[in-house]
């Protein structure tokens, strides 16, 4: 019997992560959580256990190369990585935002995308059908005004899967985006604006139903569970009531 297929996600203690890791395992992967945060990763894997499925948590900073690849060392063959972990920090313009929250973005988004990916790129190879997911935002195809360090270091996740697209064509490996818009999570906009719940409220008041973190991991399972040979190579998703970054119907 060929071994159940293992699926790492990162950033899976809330959100977005955290849905995918359930659908995931539901559809059939043994998942791996990680995130820093080992009390939520660790009552998830039981949640998902209990469910009836396969799970583990393991604890990590993907901004630390060391610890990253030690964590690496435990898969000789891997079929999915989900780079989930990321978020936004401020929503300063430009001519203000802090380059500290600048740095901090493209720090956790891109580099910390980058070293797993390094990391487990042999591994999912190994594999022979080996599946790499990158969560951007739609923030990393259009600009819009105070998106700031986070648009930046969205459109370098952006470049990222592009550019590694290109490099490993012809290896059993794929290289699919999902680029989400509005989605209400439970930290996204308060991550955002510092623990500031009114204004996280704001992003969302007045849209009929934006996105929750299920309707992407939704996206990402379908996306992943295609055959082989089929690379959905960029997936953007909005809800109905939005048409651009900026282009947001609200009944207010
Ligand atoms: C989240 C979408 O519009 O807040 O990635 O940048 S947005």
């Amino acid at each position: 019997m060929a071994a159940t297929p293992i699926a790492v996600v990162t950033g899976a203690s809330s959100g977005i992560g955290a849905a995918t890791a359930r659908q995931l395992a539901a559809a059939g992967f043994r998942v791996v959580l990680t995130a820093r945060r080992e009390d939520r990763i660790e009552a998830l894997a039981a949640e998902i256990i209990e469910a009836g499925h396969e799970a583990t948590a393991y604890a990590l900073d993907v901004t630390d190369r060391a610890a990253v690849d030690e964590f690496a060392t435990a898969f000789r063959s891997l079929a999915v990585l989900v780079n989930n972990a990321g978020g936004a920090l401020g929503a300063d313009p430009v001519a203000t935002g802090d380059p500290a929250d600048w740095r901090q973005m493209y720090e956790t988004n891109v580099i910390g995308t980058l070293n797993v990916t390094q990391a487990l790129l042999p591994a999912l190879t190994a594999s022979g059908d080996g599946t790499v997911v990158i969560l951007s935002s739609t923030a990393a195809l259009s600009s819009y005004e105070g998106g700031g360090g986070y648009v930046a270091a969205k459109h370098g996740e952006h470049v990222l899967a592009e550019t590694l697209r290109l490099e490993i064509v012809g290896t059993p490996v794929r290289v699919i985006e999902v680029a989400p818009g509005m989605v209400r999570t439970e930290e996204f906009a308060t991550t955002r604006f510092r623990g500031d719940t009114e204004k996280a409220a704001k992003v969302y008041a007045g849209v009929d139903a934006p996105l929750t973190a299920s309707d992407v991991a939704d996206t990402i399972t379908w996306a992943v569970t295609r055959p082989s040979h089929v690379n959905i190579d960029l997936l953007v998703v909005r809800p109905r009531a939005q048409a651009s970054n900026t282009k947001i119907h609200r009944t207010l």
